[in-house]
């Protein structure tokens, strides 16, 4: 059976991308909720229907374990979706913890990078009081940079003046870290180190999602099942179009020059 990956566009892609380092004999289904991104800026309610009905059509389709590769999915869906769906589900959050601990010792801040709804919820506010004892952690929302992505816009001389405005008020030499907490922010690692007069630390969970996911297959004994083929589907509709597939193969093969 294949591993599913979900976000509501390409920005999971940056997920799979690093899955396919640890696990590249396993076949994927990637589903991006194209007609319904950004959600980071819609109501809690409305996204929740959006992802339950993405993960129920993937569970038609045969997935042997599901990845939230959206950050803003996990943070209002992923304990509910467990209960109801028996494959196991991980879902990718914001890299805190080893962001905290890294600059504390430095006498640096951290810097959360995420949607609007991220930042909101519950989920990465009690994580940010459990773990940042010297208030050290801020955030910014950055929906500017999921449209970018969406619209496969990457040139730094886009993206530059967008991310020295949003950070126009931030000292940014206090920063040691920055976490990137919506699986869209990748493709923008370089520009966003652009920003920071000195050397930052730039880090998000896709690396640890896609560990635990291996560790869950071999303790499963379900590891090593497929070929590193991947189906793509937008919003239910498996995608055929050679443009479309093209540009998707284009964008896995930028990331992987990247790491
Ligand atoms: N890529 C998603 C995340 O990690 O939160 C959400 C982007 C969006 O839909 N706004």
């Amino acid at each position: 059976m294949r591993i599913g990956f979900f976000d509501s566009g390409i920005g999971g892609m940056t997920v799979l991308q690093q899955a396919l380092r640890f696990l590249p004999n396993e076949d994927y289904i990637f589903y991006a909720d194209t007609l319904h991104v950004p959600y980071g800026e819609k109501p809690k309610e409305e996204v929740r229907e959006y992802i339950f009905n993405a993960v129920d059509f993937m569970a038609n389709q045969g997935i042997k374990a599901l990845v939230i590769a959206c950050n803003t999915a996990t943070s209002i869906a992923v304990d509910d979706l467990r209960k109801k769906f028996d494959f196991p589900i991980l879902g990718i959050e914001p890299a805190v913890k080893p962001a905290v601990q890294s600059c504390e010792g430095k006498r640096k801040k951290v810097l959360v990078l995420a949607t609007n709804l991220t930042l909101r919820e519950e989920k990465f506010q009690n994580l940010v009081k459990s773990i940042d004892h010297h208030d050290i952690v801020e955030s910014l929302p950055l929906p500017g940079l999921v449209e970018f992505a969406e619209n496969f816009e990457f040139r730094e001389e886009k993206v530059v003046p967008y991310l020295k405005e949003k950070l126009s008020s931030f000292n940014l030499k206090e920063y040691g870290t920055i976490v990137l907490g919506c699986t869209h922010f990748p493709y923008f690692e370089n520009s966003i180190k652009k920003i920071f007069p000195e050397e930052v630390d730039i880090i998000s969970g896709s690396i640890g999602t896609s560990k635990n996911l291996k560790r869950i297959l071999e303790t499963k004994n379900q590891i090593n099942e497929g070929t590193g083929d991947i189906v793509f589907f937008k919003s239910g509709y498996k995608v055929e179009d050679k443009e479309t597939l093209s540009n998707y193969k284009k964008l896995l093969v930028m990331l992987d020059r990247k790491s």
